[in-house]
């Protein structure tokens, strides 16, 4: 974590007491913020030199979904390419996508990787890297299809990078829990553990159809706290809200504690109208350690911001969990 960072924020608004709260100048990207674009929502933005880089979900106006770079000084205000991401050769020549959406961005060690979920017979994880978001090398798939949200831990765990991922199925998934699995080399996956499912419906209702890793998840003294979205099937269809769970440092397949109220839902206009209603979907947070900046897809239709502070979010967790 980067301390001397300066992260996007806005505080609390007065008379406000949720934990989390929805930037006022929401949304940051709006659907046609490109000349291609029919919608720019599930999008990534990490630090990048003095400011931000990002890779965004821009579906195009024939409902292609690709995923294009953009780079901010502020987080807020973004230059996104009309051009999407040309992948090259990285650990592999089988490159092959029928489309790349929901995508995550971690630094580790030396370079950015990037994960999706990449189109090939279905739905899987894709991976790639790049040191400069000009250049993107593409490897190996993770995993077999059917996945979705594979989301990278940013340092290596026990000496192997450190994968979460919703296993699904090839449509609007009625299912799905956590998982993480491991790598020595991003390329070859395994020790496959669970690490969390949906709620039961009695106890927390948001989160009981099925859940998926958001946020690559931010180390703190009490563990990696991740973001992460809960569905519940309504009689209006699918209804996509925000929780977040700590995972334990050294064994990221324990949960700590998970929320057991939503710490966001669908509930502001942009949240509740678009191309799909009712959807709050975390891709990304930023931290300086104290604040926390949560990027969101907004009814899959356009980008928000909602903000936190770090020890509000973990008292929070700590005081209305799920029992595990
Ligand atoms: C999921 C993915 C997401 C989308 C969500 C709600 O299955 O397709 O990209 O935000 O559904 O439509």
């Amino acid at each position: 974590m980067n301390k001397k960072l300066i992260i996007p924020w806005s505080e609390r608004p007065a008379g406000d007491n949720s934990i989390m709260w929805r930037y006022a100048e929401n949304p940051i990207i709006g659907r046609y913020h490109i000349p291609a674009s029919n919608s720019i929502f599930n999008s990534a933005v990490v630090p990048f030199k003095d400011g931000f880089a990002g890779v965004f979900r821009c579906d195009n106006k024939a409902v292609q979904m690709n995923i294009f770079a953009g780079f901010s000084s502020d987080g807020i205000h973004w230059e996104i390419n009309h051009e999407p991401i040309q992948m090259k050769a990285g650990n592999t020549d089988m490159i092959d996508s029928d489309y790349k959406y929901d995508p995550r961005v971690t630094f580790i060690e030396d370079r950015y990787w990037v994960t999706w979920c990449n189109g090939y017979h279905g739905p899987t994880i894709g991976i790639a890297y790049t040191f400069d978001f000009v250049s993107f090398y593409q490897c190996e798939n993770a995993f077999l299809p059917f996945n979705r949200n594979g989301v990278l831990f940013p340092e290596k765990i026990n000496g192997k990078y450190c994968m979460l991922s919703r296993p699904s199925d090839n449509g609007h998934t009625p299912f799905g829990d956590i998982y993480l699995s491991y790598s020595p080399d991003m390329k070859y996956w395994g020790e496959h553990r669970c690490v969390m499912k949906v709620a039961d419906f009695k106890d927390s209702a948001w989160q009981c159809t099925k859940i998926g890793a958001g946020t690559v998840p931010i180390r703190t003294d009490e563990g990696w706290l991740m973001f992460y979205h809960g569905v519940i099937n309504t009689c209006n269809g699918f209804r996509y809200s925000m929780g977040a769970a700590l995972l334990d440092l050294r064994n990221p397949a324990k949960v700590l504690y998970r929320s057991q109220p939503y710490l966001l839902a669908p509930a502001a206009p942009y949240e509740l109208a678009g191309d799909v209603p009712n959807v709050v979907f975390p891709c990304a947070a930023l931290s300086d350690g104290e604040k926390i900046a949560v990027y969101y897809g907004a009814a899959d239709t356009v980008v928000g911001l909602a903000f936190g502070y770090l020890d509000e979010i973990i008292d929070f967790l700590k005081n209305n969990s799920l029992l595990l």
